[in-house]
Order: C-alpha cells, then structure tokens, then sequence
C-alpha cells in the first residue's frame, strides 16, 4: 500500500504529542495501528502514559507493546485521543468514521477527550461528506429491519455490514453496522440529528464539531488543518 509510509509519518507526528503522565485514547484502524506502534516505541524508551483503547484490536496492539491500560471508571477524562478517519470534510473537518466497525467506542472516546486529534492520508479529504463512503450506523439487533426501514425513510440505501467470513458482523458492543448510502450529503449536522432520532439507532459514523485538528500527510509532506 503506498499510502501506507504516509499514514505512518502522520501517524508519528501525532504520537509525538503524547506527553508524559497523559491519559490517550487509542484509535482504531491501519493508521491508528502505526500510531500505537510508535506509542509502543517510546514507552519502550520510558515514556509512561496510560491509554483507553477504541476497541479490543487496538488494546490488544497496546498491550503486546506493554502499554498500560486504563479504563473510564478511574479515567473519565482523556487528554488526547488519536484516530484516522474514512472522510474529512474540507473547512469544517467534520468527519465519517466507522468503516473499521469500532465508530461506537471512538464517538465515547473522542467525546470525552480535551482533544481529538485525526490522522489521515491526503485520499480522505473531501469537499462533502458521504462524497465517496456511506455513513455507519450501529444499531441493535433487535428490530434491525424496522430500525432499516427508518433509516431509508431518511434517504439512505442500505447495506448490512458482514465479517470477512460472510456472516453479519457484531461490534464489539454486541450490536451490528447498516452501511447507509447517502451520497453527498448537504447537511451534516442535520442528518446527524434525524439519525439520532431514530430509534434503534445506537450511534453513527458522523463525527460533527468534534475534530481539534488533522495531521493530513501527503506526497510532499505533512499538513496540519485546524477547526
Ligand atoms: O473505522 C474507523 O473509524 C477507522 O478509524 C477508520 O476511519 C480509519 O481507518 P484507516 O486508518 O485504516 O483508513
């Protein structure tokens, strides 16, 4: 993957801003996986931190590097959570995230970080949201078909979120993903809220007004886009 040297250097500059003593959120994900890997490196060096992983892949990346774990009954306060995203909307740096299937446990984390810090390739910048990937909603399993049906009535095209395997995929809250298709979607914010409203729907890949800032790499380097 050529583009993978370019996530790992964007990758780098964000683990450089985990201080010593700071609580992180780990993201999820193939950049976030090169970031904890140079987490890996510097607590190796002896720099302590503690961190809440995104899911169990990224804790399981983290604990094989001796990273120690916290969770939010003794950490209810992050500093700086580190994740890729799926999109990044040019200007509002609005995000979609979810296509690695973890968007439930990253939208509690980034919630509750004092900064939330985006790590992607120059491939994930669009001008709209929905430009090229649906949005992910997880929702509960029970009454999925009607909670589908719903989400249609707001204009999407749906598809179940299957494993690699072909069998439907389960989160690791225990729920499923509906891909919705939306196309370019005009009103972010707007959508978001209708999504919310829908009951069944336990949380979207629509990351609005969260994002402190994107480390962007690019053939010809790194860029920094601040909301
Ligand atoms: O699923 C997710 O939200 C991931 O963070 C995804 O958005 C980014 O994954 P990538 O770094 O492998 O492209």
């Amino acid at each position: 993957d050529p583009r993978a040297e370019l996530k790992r250097k964007a990758a780098i500059e964000a683990a450089d801003m985990v201080r010593e003593g700071m609580v992180v959120g780990l993201g999820s994900g193939s950049t976030s996986a090169f970031m904890i890997e140079e987490l890996g490196r510097r607590w190796a060096e002896g720099l302590r931190f503690c961190a809440i992983p995104t899911s169990e892949r990224s804790a399981e990346q983290a604990r094989s590097h001796g990273i120690r774990l916290v969770t939010f009954a003794t950490h209810p306060q992050i500093d700086i959570d580190i994740d890729g995203a799926d999109e990044v909307e040019r200007g509002s740096l609005n995000l979609i995230k979810g296509l690695g299937g973890a968007l439930f446990r990253e939208k509690i984390v980034a919630a509750a970080s004092r900064k939330f810090v985006v790590v992607v390739d120059d491939s994930k910048l669009v001008d709209r949201l929905g430009a090229r990937v649906p949005v992910p909603v997880e929702v509960a399993t029970f009454g999925w078909t009607s909670t589908a049906r719903q989400l249609e009535a707001l204009g999407a095209r749906i598809t179940q979120r299957m494993d690699r395997s072909g069998n439907v995929f389960v989160t690791d809250g225990g729920n499923m993903i509906l891909d919705c298709h939306f196309g370019e979607i005009a009103d972010s914010a707007q959508l978001q809220a209708q999504l919310a409203q829908v009951v069944g729907v336990i949380e979207t890949g629509l990351f609005i007004g969260r994002t402190s800032e994107v480390i962007v790499a690019t053939a010809t380097g790194l860029q920094k886009l601040v909301a």
